[in-house]
């Protein structure tokens, strides 16, 4: 359902006409080849500031897959039944996977994977300010799933089509597995909608929590989004902050009529002139709280990720080892070969 976002024209076709004005022609040709929409391979020429931009979004990006397992993780003991827990435990970890996809996109790139996890435990490294809200409930489970996910979807199917080889193609397979927890997030709302009388309210009561979170992911709004320009000109982005937060306010609408849910805004209302629902106003003010590291639970998230990657310090150490070990005897075997 979230592959309309692909028949939005996109910011870059606008603004991806070589400017080659005053440019070298290095960098000419560069902008040419993104003018025709051609990947840009790690080997390619590319201008710093480009890869300096892409190890920035691809790591904040895969931080946010990272550090997104933690509040989900913190159900997969309580969910109510084993058919539940299996799939979130595969849903858990399918993040940790799109986290090192994503990761070793930024390595393509020239960025050391040590100094990039650094930044996140240092606190310096941004990641999604969703993932600082707490999961208070089972039905917060469900909510993730629909409108977190569906959110992080309706973001980046259109990264599929970004300028970046390596990040495009991780895009097309973590999309995939990113539409399968939506449906399983959805799925455990229409449960609870289904349910009685007190899970319906759960799930009611956590989608109020979540709602404007999730509308804060899409980042803020185009005139105050500082990257958008030059990101649409790289072809990096190709739908801006606002139209996407407003094609998800369209699909969801719906869904959450068909559930049976209401969502919190009073000013939330279809207009026929423009075609699209009308929403009120986001409180931006939270929204840079939380991203400046002051949200309900930064801290608590940032604790539990050095904690997992410090504990988790022998099993690095034992793949060293051992990779080690099996180079030392591939020498010794190369070179008893050669003296046979
Ligand atoms: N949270 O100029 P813009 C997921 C920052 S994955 C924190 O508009 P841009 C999977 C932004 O970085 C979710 N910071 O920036 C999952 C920049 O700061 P900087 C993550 C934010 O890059 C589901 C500054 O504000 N998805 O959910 C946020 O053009 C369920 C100015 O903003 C991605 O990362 C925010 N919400 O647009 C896992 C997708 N928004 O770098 C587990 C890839 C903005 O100057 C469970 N990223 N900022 O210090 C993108 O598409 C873009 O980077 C945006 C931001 C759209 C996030």
């Amino acid at each position: 359902m979230y592959t309309q976002a692909l028949d939005v024209p996109d910011i870059a076709a606008q603004q991806a006409a070589p400017h080659a004005h005053g440019a070298s022609p290095a960098e000419a040709n560069f902008l040419a080849r993104i003018a025709r929409d051609e990947k840009i391979e790690p080997q390619d020429e590319m201008p710093e500031d480009y890869r300096k931009s892409l190890i920035r979004q691809i790591s904040q990006h895969a931080h946010s897959e990272v550090v997104g397992m933690l509040p989900e993780g913190n159900w997969i003991t309580r969910a109510p039944s084993l058919k539940r827990k299996e799939i979130l435990l595969a849903k858990v970890q399918d993040e940790g996977g799109h986290g090192l996809y994503l990761y070793s996109a930024a390595e393509t790139l020239g960025a050391s994977r040590d100094d990039l996890v650094d930044a996140l435990h240092s606190g310096k490294a941004k990641y999604s300010s969703i993932f600082n809200y707490p999961t208070d409930s089972w039905a917060d489970i469900g909510t993730i799933g629909w409108l977190v996910d569906g959110a992080a979807i309706m973001n980046q199917v259109p990264l599929c089509r970004c300028s970046y080889g390596p990040y495009a193609r991780a895009m097309i397979r973590v999309c995939k597995e990113e539409s399968f927890h939506q449906r399983q997030g959805f799925d455990i709302v229409r449960a609870l909608c289904e349910g009685t009388a007190a899970q319906k309210q759960m799930a009611q009561e956590s989608v109020n929590r979540w709602w404007w979170p999730t509308l804060m992911m899409f980042g803020p709004h185009d005139s105050d989004s500082e990257h958008t320009g030059q990101a649409s000109a790289w072809g990096i982005k190709r739908i801006s902050n606002d139209d996407l937060r407003q094609r998800f306010v369209d699909v969801t609408v719906p869904q959450a009529a068909f559930l049976g849910l209401t969502l919190p805004d009073a000013l939330l209302k279809w207009n026929a002139d423009r075609g699209h629902y009308d929403f009120g106003p986001i409180d931006w003010n939270e929204f840079w709280r939380v991203v400046k590291g002051d949200g309900p639970c930064n801290a608590e998230r940032l604790n539990d990720r050095v904690q997992a990657f410090d504990d988790g310090g022998w099993v690095r150490e034992a793949a060293a080892a051992h990779a080690d070990k099996r180079a030392r005897r591939a020498v010794s075997a190369a070179s008893v070969r050669i003296a046979a």
